[in-house]
């Protein structure tokens, strides 16, 4: 993040509030290597940081005022009163940094306003998760100023709250915890369920490969009502199961459950995801702690086919990526993030980068699909102060 952005944040601050900002902070989009729809689940995700960030300026006000400004949105600047903010009295991208400041007061954190000016570099509606960035950024530069003391996933979990009721948005808490505690070179190892973590080194260029990001650019949206029907899936699975959670489903024991739910074919193809994809997170963690790398590339695959067959959320154009990339060479490949459109991540030999991803924009175009976005992603900081 370099001293620029920074900089011209903090100068349209001024210019906006007629004073300079307190401060200014940066949170991170992620891309999810494995763990996918399992944190609702209490289930493992390994996410990792990009390094396009949501960048806010902000400054304390103690009048009861919260002042919101985006150079990302063509409107003006936003004044509400924190005192009137209620759950789901907001549709605009307001929405985000207003319900932290909601979730922060409702936990007894005194927060008596603020001006802020945001700007992003995560691309949105992509399933890299700028949400999740704009509400951390918040949040963090609020712990600051109010010295509030909050540690990573606490600011996490309050992010989550934010989305789940402010928003209306019934997500899990991966893309928070990512945003908030992930480090460069690493990508992050947690367990959704008490939300310990491990930090597992991961450089693929010094390996002599690459991961690409693939943003067919195909928009999605999580409120949107498919996302929530999965997560009340898995849910009803649980009780037909007698656990609390997904999670609690040994995978020695995946074929006596799904024979226990008989004839709800639905909800056994949602549980065999799930089940089956925490199993594939602790194969690719024990892969990449042992140094086989390159052996996590057909784990990513059968993520993929896992969501697409049995999860139900894959779509044509992440279907293409996946299936042009695997023939053109790559060594995995599978969808990210919530599903329904979005991005998918590609493993390749750094080799390879051209021949891949023109193996994929010729297919698209070959398809009559909008042209792909491709680029690399390296493992990149989490939520921090940058000035
Ligand atoms: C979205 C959600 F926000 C996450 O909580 C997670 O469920 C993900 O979809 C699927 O793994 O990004």
């Amino acid at each position: 993040m370099s001293e620029a952005v920074a900089g011209a944040v903090a100068e349209r601050f001024t210019q906006l509030y007629g004073a300079e900002p307190e401060g200014v902070w940066a949170a991170p989009g992620r891309v999810n290597l494995i763990g996918e729809h399992t944190d609702y689940n209490d289930g493992f995700v390994m996410p990792f940081a990009l390094p396009h960030t949501a960048v806010a300026a902000v400054s304390r006000r103690e009048d009861g005022v919260l002042r919101l400004h985006s150079a990302d949105i063509d409107a003006g600047v936003v004044e509400l009163r924190v005192a009137d903010l209620a759950p789901e009295s907001d549709k605009n991208w307001t929405a985000y940094p207003s319900g932290v400041v909601w979730a922060l007061r409702e936990a007894g954190h005194e927060v008596t306003g603020a001006d802020i000016h945001l700007a992003s570099t995560v691309p949105s509606g992509a399933g890299l998760s700028s949400s999740a960035a704009l509400e951390v950024v918040i949040a963090l530069a609020l712990n600051d100023l109010y010295a509030l003391g909050l540690r990573g996933w606490q600011l996490a979990r309050l992010c989550q709250r934010a989305e789940n009721v402010y928003v209306g948005a019934p997500v899990g808490i991966m893309d928070q915890t990512a945003a908030a505690c992930c480090e460069a070179g690493h990508a992050l190892f947690l367990d959704t369920r008490d939300l310990s973590q491990r930090q597992i080194p991961f450089d693929l260029a010094a390996e002599g490969m690459r991961l690409l990001v693939v943003d067919t650019q195909v928009k999605h949206s999580h409120s949107e009502g498919e996302y929530g029907k999965r997560r009340a899936g898995c849910e009803k699975g649980a009780a037909l199961l007698g656990v609390d959670a997904l999670r609690d489903v040994p995978y020695a024991e995946l074929d006596a459950a799904l024979e226990r739910l008989g004839d709800e074919e639905e909800v056994r193809r949602l549980v065999r995801h799930v089940v089956t994809e925490d199993e594939r997170v602790e194969r690719v963690v024990a892969l990449l702690e042992s140094g086989d790398t390159r052996a996590i590339g057909p784990v990513l695959a059968e993520g993929h086919a896992s969501l697409r067959d049995d999860f139900r959320i894959s779509c044509p154009e992440l279907d293409l990526v996946v299936d042009t990339a695997l023939a053109s060479g790559a060594l995995g490949a599978r969808m990210t993030g919530g599903g329904f459109g979005g991005s998918a991540i590609v493993l390749t030999e750094a080799a390879d980068v051209d021949a891949v991803t023109k193996a994929v924009e010729e297919a698209f175009a070959a398809a009559g699909f909008t042209a792909p976005r491709v680029f690399e992603a390296v493992p990149s900081a989490g939520a921090r102060r940058i000035r």
